[in-house]
Protein backbone atom coordinates (compact mmCIF):
# COMPACT_ATOMS: atom_id res chain seq x y z
CA UNK A 1 0.00 0.00 0.00
CA UNK A 2 1.29 3.07 -0.75
CA UNK A 3 1.63 6.02 2.27
CA UNK A 4 1.07 9.74 2.01
CA UNK A 5 1.05 12.14 4.42
CA UNK A 6 -1.66 15.17 4.41
CA UNK A 7 -1.56 18.96 6.23
CA UNK A 8 -4.80 20.38 6.73
CA UNK A 9 -3.79 24.30 7.10
CA UNK A 10 -6.14 27.00 7.46
CA UNK A 11 -7.11 30.39 9.58
CA UNK A 12 -8.43 29.45 12.96
CA UNK A 13 -12.10 28.47 12.52
CA UNK A 14 -12.43 27.89 8.91
CA UNK A 15 -13.42 24.14 9.45
CA UNK A 16 -9.80 22.04 10.00
CA UNK A 17 -10.86 19.87 12.56
CA UNK A 18 -14.11 19.53 11.06
CA UNK A 19 -12.88 18.45 8.13
CA UNK A 20 -9.89 16.33 10.14
CA UNK A 21 -12.80 14.45 11.71
CA UNK A 22 -14.57 13.87 8.28
CA UNK A 23 -11.55 12.30 6.79
CA UNK A 24 -10.50 10.11 9.51
CA UNK A 25 -13.72 9.52 11.67
CA UNK A 26 -12.68 8.18 14.70
CA UNK A 27 -9.24 6.97 13.92
CA UNK A 28 -7.23 9.63 15.69
CA UNK A 29 -4.48 10.55 18.18
CA UNK A 30 -3.91 13.61 20.08
CA UNK A 31 -1.09 14.97 21.70
CA UNK A 32 0.77 18.34 21.86
CA UNK A 33 3.59 19.15 19.46
CA UNK A 34 6.99 18.77 20.40
CA UNK A 35 8.03 20.86 22.96
CA UNK A 36 4.84 23.79 23.12
CA UNK A 37 1.21 23.48 24.25
CA UNK A 38 -0.16 23.57 20.98
CA UNK A 39 -2.59 20.35 20.46
CA UNK A 40 -1.51 18.21 17.86
CA UNK A 41 -4.04 15.88 15.81
CA UNK A 42 -2.89 13.06 13.50
CA UNK A 43 -5.45 10.41 12.29
CA UNK A 44 -5.52 7.73 9.90
CA UNK A 45 -7.59 6.69 6.94
CA UNK A 46 -7.49 4.17 4.04
CA UNK A 47 -8.79 5.21 0.96
CA UNK A 48 -8.28 3.29 -2.23
CA UNK A 49 -4.57 1.94 -2.41
CA UNK A 50 -3.27 4.56 0.14
CA UNK A 51 -2.46 4.65 3.85
CA UNK A 52 -3.53 8.63 4.45
CA UNK A 53 -2.30 9.96 7.78
CA UNK A 54 -3.24 13.06 8.33
CA UNK A 55 -2.07 15.97 10.56
CA UNK A 56 -4.33 18.97 11.29
CA UNK A 57 -2.26 22.04 11.71
CA UNK A 58 -2.47 24.81 14.55
CA UNK A 59 -4.78 27.74 12.86
CA UNK A 60 -3.01 30.60 11.42
CA UNK A 61 -3.23 33.45 9.52
CA UNK A 62 0.10 33.70 8.12
CA UNK A 63 2.66 31.52 7.88
CA UNK A 64 5.29 34.51 8.98
CA UNK A 65 6.23 33.35 12.70
CA UNK A 66 4.73 36.39 14.92
CA UNK A 67 3.18 33.38 16.83
CA UNK A 68 4.50 30.34 18.14
CA UNK A 69 0.84 28.72 15.83
CA UNK A 70 2.81 30.14 12.74
CA UNK A 71 6.46 28.37 13.66
CA UNK A 72 4.34 25.03 14.32
CA UNK A 73 2.80 25.09 11.24
CA UNK A 74 5.68 25.98 9.09
CA UNK A 75 8.12 23.77 10.38
CA UNK A 76 5.54 21.19 9.85
CA UNK A 77 5.70 22.06 5.84
CA UNK A 78 9.41 22.63 5.42
CA UNK A 79 10.84 19.59 7.67
CA UNK A 80 8.23 16.71 7.08
CA UNK A 81 7.52 18.01 3.68
CA UNK A 82 3.62 16.59 3.53
CA UNK A 83 2.79 15.06 0.02
CA UNK A 84 -0.44 17.51 0.04
CA UNK A 85 -0.81 20.41 2.08
CA UNK A 86 -5.16 20.58 1.85
CA UNK A 87 -5.96 24.76 2.67
CA UNK A 88 -8.84 24.70 4.53
CA UNK A 89 -10.43 28.11 3.40
CA UNK A 90 -13.75 29.84 4.79
CA UNK A 91 -15.74 30.77 1.54
CA UNK A 92 -17.46 33.58 3.32
CA UNK A 93 -14.29 35.11 4.29
CA UNK A 94 -11.84 34.47 1.35
CA UNK A 95 -9.94 37.70 1.20
CA UNK A 96 -8.92 36.65 4.63
CA UNK A 97 -7.60 33.10 3.51
CA UNK A 98 -5.67 34.12 0.84
CA UNK A 99 -2.89 35.56 2.50
CA UNK A 100 -1.60 32.20 3.89
CA UNK A 101 -3.11 30.98 0.64
CA UNK A 102 0.06 32.66 -1.36
CA UNK A 103 2.58 32.16 1.29
CA UNK A 104 1.34 28.11 1.19
CA UNK A 105 2.37 28.60 -2.74
CA UNK A 106 5.65 30.62 -1.73
CA UNK A 107 6.79 27.69 -0.11
CA UNK A 108 6.42 25.50 -3.27
CA UNK A 109 3.82 23.11 -1.17
CA UNK A 110 1.62 20.85 -3.29
CA UNK A 111 -1.69 22.61 -2.54
CA UNK A 112 -5.35 21.82 -2.70
CA UNK A 113 -7.78 24.68 -1.87
CA UNK A 114 -11.17 23.48 -0.01
CA UNK A 115 -13.83 26.13 0.08
CA UNK A 116 -15.52 25.42 3.29
CA UNK A 117 -18.51 26.77 4.42
CA UNK A 118 -19.90 26.79 1.37
CA UNK A 119 -23.43 27.09 2.64
CA UNK A 120 -22.68 30.49 4.70
CA UNK A 121 -20.91 31.62 1.23
CA UNK A 122 -24.07 30.99 -0.36
CA UNK A 123 -26.58 32.24 2.62
CA UNK A 124 -24.38 35.69 2.37
CA UNK A 125 -24.70 36.08 -1.74
CA UNK A 126 -21.09 35.41 -1.91
CA UNK A 127 -20.40 33.65 -5.14
CA UNK A 128 -16.84 32.44 -5.70
CA UNK A 129 -15.57 31.58 -9.74
CA UNK A 130 -13.83 28.14 -8.58
CA UNK A 131 -12.71 27.53 -11.86
CA UNK A 132 -11.28 31.30 -11.94
CA UNK A 133 -9.62 31.16 -8.78
CA UNK A 134 -7.94 27.45 -9.46
CA UNK A 135 -6.34 29.10 -12.65
CA UNK A 136 -4.88 32.02 -10.87
CA UNK A 137 -2.99 30.49 -8.76
CA UNK A 138 -2.83 27.20 -10.21
CA UNK A 139 -4.40 24.90 -7.33
CA UNK A 140 -7.21 22.66 -7.42
CA UNK A 141 -10.47 24.05 -5.78
CA UNK A 142 -13.20 21.76 -4.60
CA UNK A 143 -16.23 23.17 -2.01
CA UNK A 144 -16.98 21.45 1.09
CA UNK A 145 -19.67 21.60 3.76
CA UNK A 146 -18.24 20.57 6.57
CA UNK A 147 -20.54 20.20 9.62
CA UNK A 148 -22.93 18.44 7.04
CA UNK A 149 -19.72 16.24 5.89
CA UNK A 150 -20.59 16.84 2.51
CA UNK A 151 -17.50 16.95 -0.11
CA UNK A 152 -15.60 14.47 2.03
CA UNK A 153 -15.48 11.79 -0.81
CA UNK A 154 -14.54 14.72 -3.59
CA UNK A 155 -12.10 15.96 -0.91
CA UNK A 156 -10.27 12.41 -0.56
CA UNK A 157 -10.10 11.80 -4.26
CA UNK A 158 -8.69 15.55 -5.21
CA UNK A 159 -5.56 14.82 -2.00
CA UNK A 160 -4.70 11.53 -3.87
CA UNK A 161 -4.56 13.26 -7.73
CA UNK A 162 -2.73 16.04 -6.30
CA UNK A 163 0.02 13.65 -4.85
CA UNK A 164 -0.25 11.40 -7.73
CA UNK A 165 0.38 14.51 -10.03
CA UNK A 166 2.44 16.52 -8.45
CA UNK A 167 0.70 20.07 -9.37
CA UNK A 168 4.51 22.24 -8.55
CA UNK A 169 4.25 26.16 -8.71
CA UNK A 170 4.59 27.46 -12.16
CA UNK A 171 6.34 31.19 -11.17
CA UNK A 172 3.84 32.99 -12.81
CA UNK A 173 1.17 31.95 -10.58
CA UNK A 174 2.95 33.07 -7.45
CA UNK A 175 3.21 36.48 -5.68
CA UNK A 176 5.52 38.81 -7.86
CA UNK A 177 7.41 41.53 -5.90
CA UNK A 178 8.38 44.75 -7.57
CA UNK A 179 11.36 44.53 -9.55
CA UNK A 180 14.02 46.06 -7.28
CA UNK A 181 12.63 43.63 -4.68
CA UNK A 182 12.79 40.85 -6.87
CA UNK A 183 15.98 41.95 -8.19
CA UNK A 184 17.31 41.26 -4.47
CA UNK A 185 15.32 38.24 -4.23
CA UNK A 186 17.39 36.36 -7.31
CA UNK A 187 20.40 37.17 -5.99
CA UNK A 188 20.30 35.87 -3.14
CA UNK A 189 18.50 32.89 -4.60
CA UNK A 190 21.44 32.46 -7.27
CA UNK A 191 24.19 32.14 -3.87
CA UNK A 192 21.40 29.24 -2.31
CA UNK A 193 20.91 27.32 -4.93
CA UNK A 194 25.03 27.55 -6.01
CA UNK A 195 25.26 25.52 -2.69
CA UNK A 196 25.22 21.82 -2.72
CA UNK A 197 21.52 19.96 -2.33
CA UNK A 198 22.64 18.11 -0.08
CA UNK A 199 23.94 21.05 2.21
CA UNK A 200 20.46 22.93 2.16
CA UNK A 201 17.47 21.37 1.62
CA UNK A 202 14.73 24.52 1.22
CA UNK A 203 13.64 25.71 -1.57
CA UNK A 204 16.10 28.89 -2.79
CA UNK A 205 13.66 31.59 -3.82
CA UNK A 206 11.21 31.15 -0.80
CA UNK A 207 14.35 31.22 1.61
CA UNK A 208 15.69 34.20 -0.13
CA UNK A 209 12.01 35.71 0.09
CA UNK A 210 12.02 35.35 4.01
CA UNK A 211 15.55 36.37 4.44
CA UNK A 212 15.52 39.13 2.29
CA UNK A 213 11.98 40.08 5.15
CA UNK A 214 14.78 39.12 8.16
CA UNK A 215 12.98 36.35 9.18
CA UNK A 216 14.72 35.03 12.28
CA UNK A 217 13.60 31.88 11.83
CA UNK A 218 14.91 30.83 8.21
CA UNK A 219 18.12 32.87 9.20
CA UNK A 220 18.75 30.13 11.88
CA UNK A 221 17.86 27.69 9.62
CA UNK A 222 20.05 28.93 7.10
CA UNK A 223 23.30 29.01 9.69
CA UNK A 224 23.01 25.70 10.46
CA UNK A 225 22.22 24.21 7.24
CA UNK A 226 25.22 25.80 5.29
CA UNK A 227 27.63 26.44 8.31
CA UNK A 228 30.38 28.75 7.33
CA UNK A 229 29.00 29.15 3.87
CA UNK A 230 26.03 30.99 5.45
CA UNK A 231 28.13 33.92 6.29
CA UNK A 232 28.77 35.65 2.74
CA UNK A 233 25.33 34.90 2.21
CA UNK A 234 23.64 36.62 4.76
CA UNK A 235 26.23 39.54 4.03
CA UNK A 236 24.91 39.82 0.72
CA UNK A 237 21.07 39.55 1.91
CA UNK A 238 22.14 42.67 4.29
CA UNK A 239 23.17 44.41 1.58
CA UNK A 240 20.31 43.84 -0.27
CA UNK A 241 18.15 45.02 2.49
CA UNK A 242 19.99 48.20 2.85
CA UNK A 243 19.77 49.12 -0.88
CA UNK A 244 16.07 48.07 -0.80
CA UNK A 245 15.12 50.28 1.98
CA UNK A 246 17.60 52.52 0.83
CA UNK A 247 15.35 52.84 -2.48
CA UNK A 248 11.77 52.94 -0.89
CA UNK A 249 12.50 54.28 2.59
CA UNK A 250 10.90 51.58 4.13
CA UNK A 251 11.60 48.24 5.07
CA UNK A 252 11.54 45.19 2.60
CA UNK A 253 8.97 42.94 5.12
CA UNK A 254 6.97 45.59 4.97
CA UNK A 255 6.84 46.75 0.87
CA UNK A 256 6.63 42.74 0.65
CA UNK A 257 3.65 42.15 3.20
CA UNK A 258 1.79 45.16 1.00
CA UNK A 259 2.55 43.85 -2.52
CA UNK A 260 1.06 40.32 -1.20
CA UNK A 261 -1.85 42.28 -0.27
CA UNK A 262 -1.69 43.89 -3.52
CA UNK A 263 -1.53 40.51 -5.54
CA UNK A 264 -4.60 38.86 -3.33
CA UNK A 265 -7.09 41.89 -4.10
CA UNK A 266 -6.90 41.56 -7.32
CA UNK A 267 -7.22 37.79 -7.44
CA UNK A 268 -10.54 38.68 -5.08
CA UNK A 269 -11.64 41.14 -7.63
CA UNK A 270 -11.42 38.63 -10.06
CA UNK A 271 -13.07 35.48 -8.57
CA UNK A 272 -15.43 37.33 -5.81
CA UNK A 273 -18.90 37.66 -7.46
CA UNK A 274 -22.01 39.00 -5.18
CA UNK A 275 -25.16 38.15 -6.19
CA UNK A 276 -27.55 41.84 -6.34
CA UNK A 277 -30.12 39.79 -4.29
CA UNK A 278 -28.47 38.92 -1.14
CA UNK A 279 -25.76 42.01 -1.05
CA UNK A 280 -25.46 43.45 2.12
CA UNK A 281 -23.28 46.15 2.19
CA UNK A 282 -21.27 47.07 5.77
CA UNK A 283 -20.11 50.23 6.45
P1 LIG B 1 -11.02 25.01 13.04
O1 LIG B 1 -10.76 26.08 14.05
O2 LIG B 1 -10.49 25.37 11.71
O3 LIG B 1 -10.56 23.65 13.47
O4 LIG B 1 -12.61 24.98 12.84
P2 LIG B 1 -13.67 23.92 13.36
O5 LIG B 1 -13.60 22.65 12.57
O6 LIG B 1 -13.56 23.78 14.82
O7 LIG B 1 -15.03 24.65 12.93
C1 LIG B 1 -15.43 25.86 13.50
C2 LIG B 1 -16.96 25.91 13.53
O8 LIG B 1 -17.49 25.97 12.21
C3 LIG B 1 -17.59 24.71 14.17
O9 LIG B 1 -18.70 25.14 14.92
C4 LIG B 1 -18.05 23.85 12.99
O10 LIG B 1 -19.16 23.04 13.27
C5 LIG B 1 -18.42 24.91 11.99
N1 LIG B 1 -18.30 24.49 10.57
C6 LIG B 1 -17.34 23.73 10.00
N2 LIG B 1 -17.54 23.63 8.68
C7 LIG B 1 -18.66 24.32 8.39
C8 LIG B 1 -19.40 24.59 7.18
O11 LIG B 1 -19.04 24.19 6.08
N3 LIG B 1 -20.51 25.37 7.30
C9 LIG B 1 -20.93 25.88 8.50
N4 LIG B 1 -22.03 26.61 8.51
N5 LIG B 1 -20.26 25.65 9.64
C10 LIG B 1 -19.15 24.88 9.61
K1 LIG C 1 -11.99 26.27 16.72
MG1 LIG D 1 -9.37 23.13 15.11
Amino acid sequence: RKKLTIALAGNPNSGKTTTFNNITGTRQKVGNWPGVTVEKKEGHVRFGDYDLTVVDLPGTYSLTTFSIEEIVARNFILENRPDVVVDIIDSSNLDRSLYLATQLRELDAKVLFVLNMADLAKDKGIVIDEEKLSSLLEVPVISTVGNRNEGTAELLKNIIQVAETGQGPRAERRVRYSRDIEDGVAVVRDLLQAVEDKDFPYNPRWTAIKLIEDDEVVRDMAVKALGDKAGPILEETARQRERISNLFDDEPEILMTEQRYGFIAGIVREVVKRSSIKRVDVS
